[in-house]
C-alpha cells in the first residue's frame, strides 16, 4: 500500500512535479460552490498563480453541493490534489494548494453559510452546472449574504462561472428575487453591495477516472484520490465594471482577461466550443465512440465539426473565429484528454437550449441557412432513442428525462413523436419551432439518420 498525498508528502515529491505555493495562515477569501473537476483544474490553478506572487487572498473554501465522497478524499489529503496539464508542446503534474477547506452543502449548510458570511470572504464563485440555476441555489447564497448584512460586513463579488448566457445577470436576478422573498431591504442591499460579473471560463477538464489516478501515482509516487487531467489551454474573461479595481488588477496579472463586455467571448464559447461539443457528444454516443478525441478523429466527424464552426462563426463577435476554430480542432484531439461523449451529452437539453437555439435564431435573422445546426438537432433526437447503432442501450442523465419520456409515451407514431419533441418549450422556446422550414428540415435529417445511419447522414452535409 503506497502512501497518500498530503501536506507531509509534499517535500518528498519527485522534482518533476510542480509544488504549490506555501500556505500562509490566511483565511480563505473565496467560497466556491460546485467542487467539480472544472473549478479544481481551472480557477484553483489561477489562484495558485496569484498566491505564488504573494497574493494570499484567494484561498478557497470549496463546497460540494451534494456528494460527500470527493470532500472526504480531499480532507484526507489536507485538500491537496494534483493536476496533469498537457498540451502538445509540454506536459507536467502540478499539486494545487488553493483549496483550504471543504463542506457538503446538502448536509453542512450552516458551515457553508458561515463561510460565505466570514469577514475574510470577498468572493463567492459558482460552477454548479446549467440545471442548478434555480431559486434554491439563490436561497443558499442569500442566506450567506443576509448574515453578512446582519453583521455589518461588506458585500461580496458573486461570480457565476457556468456555461450560461449572461451568467452574472442571471445569477443577480435569482439572488435579488430570493432576497426579496425574505425582505425588500435585503434585496436592495444585495443589489447595492454585491457585484455579479458576467464571465466566460474555458478549459477542457474531463471527469477523473482510474486511468488518471494511475498516472498520478506514477508521477507523484504517492496515491492521490482526487487527481485531474486537463489541457494547457485556459481562458477566463470577466466583466471589469463588476470588479473591485484591485481584484481586476490582480486577476489580469496572471492572465485573466478583464474586459468591458464578455459577450463576444461568451458567444465564441457557447456557440462554437460548447455548441459543437454537444453535437460531437450525440454523434459519438450513437456511433458509438467513447471519447471526443476518438469521435473527432473520424474524418467525417472532423469535416462536420469544421462545417458547424464555420456555420456559426457569423453570429460570434469574437475576432479571429478561424483561429479559434482551428485551435478547437486541435484541442478536441489532445491525446491526454479522455473526455467521454456520454459525459458531455448528459444534461443535454439544458445545454443545447443555450448552445444551439440562440445561434440558430441569430443565423436565421441574417437570412443564413443552418444545415449543421439542423443536423445536430437531428443527431440529438437520435441520441434520445437511447440505443447506439450497435444496438447497445445507454442511460440518460438529463433534468428533462421524465417529461421527455412522457412525450414519447404519449406519441401516436414517429412523426407525432418528433413533432412533440421539437415543440418541447423548455428546450426550443416558442419562436424556433415556428420558423419556416426548421421542423421539416430536422425531421428530414432525422429520417436520413434512421434510414442510412448517422455517418452517411452527417457526411452527406459536406458532400
Ligand atoms: C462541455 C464543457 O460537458 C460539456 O458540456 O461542453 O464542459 C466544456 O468541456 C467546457 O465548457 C470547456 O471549457
Amino acid at each position: 500500500m503506497s502512501r497518500g498525498l498530503n501536506a507531509g508528502a509534499l517535500a518528498s515529491l519527485p522534482t518533476s512535479v510542480r509544488r504549490p505555493p506555501a500556505r500562509l495562515a490566511v483565511a480563505p477569501g473565496v467560497v466556491h460552490l460546485g467542487l467539480g473537476a472544472f473549478h479544481r483544474a481551472h480557477q484553483a490553478v489561477v489562484y495558485d498563480a496569484l498566491a505564488a506572487q504573494g497574493d494570499e487572498r484567494w484561498g478557497v473554501f470549496g463546497v460540494a453541493m451534494r456528494s460527500p465522497d470527493l470532500v472526504a478524499a480531499l480532507r484526507a489529503q489536507d485538500h491537496y490534489y494534483a493536476v496533469e496539464i498537457a498540451s502538445r508542446a509540454e506536459s507536467w503534474w502540478q499539486v494545487i494548494g488553493a483549496l483550504r477547506d471543504t463542506a457538503v452543502a446538502a448536509t453542512e449548510t450552516q458551515r457553508v453559510v458561515e463561510a460565505m458570511a466570514a469577514p475574510a470572504t470577498r468572493w463567492i464563485t459558482l460552477t454548479v452546472t446549467e440545471k442548478a440555476y434555480n431559486l434554491a441555489l439563490a436561497q443558499l447564497i442569500v442566506q450567506g449574504l443576509q448574515a453578512r448584512q446582519a453583521r455589518g460586513l461588506p458585500g461580496v463579488t458573486v461570480a457565476s462561472c457556468d456555461n450560461l448566457s449572461s451568467n452574472g445577470d442571471q445569477l443577480r436576478a435569482l439572488c435579488v428575487e430570493a432576497a426579496r422573498l425574505i425582505d425588500p431591504a435585503l434585496a436592495t442591499w444585495v443589489e447595492q453591495q454585491c457585484r455579479f460579473p458576467n464571465s466566460m471560463v474555458d478549459r477542457i477538464v474531463p471527469q477523473s477516472d482510474a486511468r488518471v489516478r494511475e498516472a498520478a501515482l506514477q508521477a507523484l509516487g504517492v496515491e492521490d484520490q482526487a487527481p485531474l487531467s486537463t489541457e494547457g489551454f485556459w481562458e477566463w474573461a470577466i466583466e471589469r465594471s463588476q470588479l473591485e479595481p484591485a481584484d481586476a488588477q490582480a486577476l489580469a496579472s496572471v492572465g485573466v482577461m478583464v474586459v468591458d463586455d464578455v459577450k463576444a467571448f461568451e458567444e465564441a464559447k457557447l456557440r462554437m466550443l460548447n455548441g459543437v461539443h454537444s453535437a460531437i457528444a450525440c454523434i459519438g454516443a450513437v456511433v458509438p465512440q467513447n471519447t471526443v478525441r476518438e469521435t473527432v478523429s473520424l474524418p467525417w466527424v472532423r469535416e462536420f465539426v469544421r462545417g458547424f464552426l464555420d456555420e456559426v462563426a457569423p453570429v460570434v463577435r469574437r475576432p479571429n473565429t478561424d483561429a479559434y476554430r482551428d485551435a478547437l480542432l486541435t484541442r478536441f484531439v489532445n491525446p491526454a484528454l479522455h473526455h467521454r461523449c456520454h459525459q458531455i451529452a448528459q444534461d443535454g437539453s439544458v445545454k443545447i437550449t443555450q448552445r444551439w437555439v440562440p445561434a440558430t435564431l441569430a443565423l436565421q435573422a441574417l437570412g443564413k441557412p443552418t444545415p449543421y445546426l439542423i443536423m445536430a438537432t437531428a443527431c440529438w433526437l437520435r441520441y434520445w432513442l437511447a440505443q447506439d447503432e450497435q444496438g447497445q442501450a445507454y442511460d440518460f442523465n438529463d433534468p428533462y428525462t421524465e417529461p421527455l419520456r412522457a412525450l414519447v409515451a404519449a406519441a401516436r407514431d414517429d412523426d407525432d413523436l418528433l413533432d412533440r419533441l421539437l415543440h418541447f418549450e423548455p428546450i426550443w422556446g416558442v419562436e424556433l419551432p415556428r420558423t419556416p422550414g426548421w421542423l421539416a428540415a430536422v425531421q428530414r435529417d432525422f429520417a436520413t439518420i434512421q434510414s442510412q445511419g448517422i455517418e452517411a447522414a452527417v457526411s452527406g452535409l459536406s458532400a
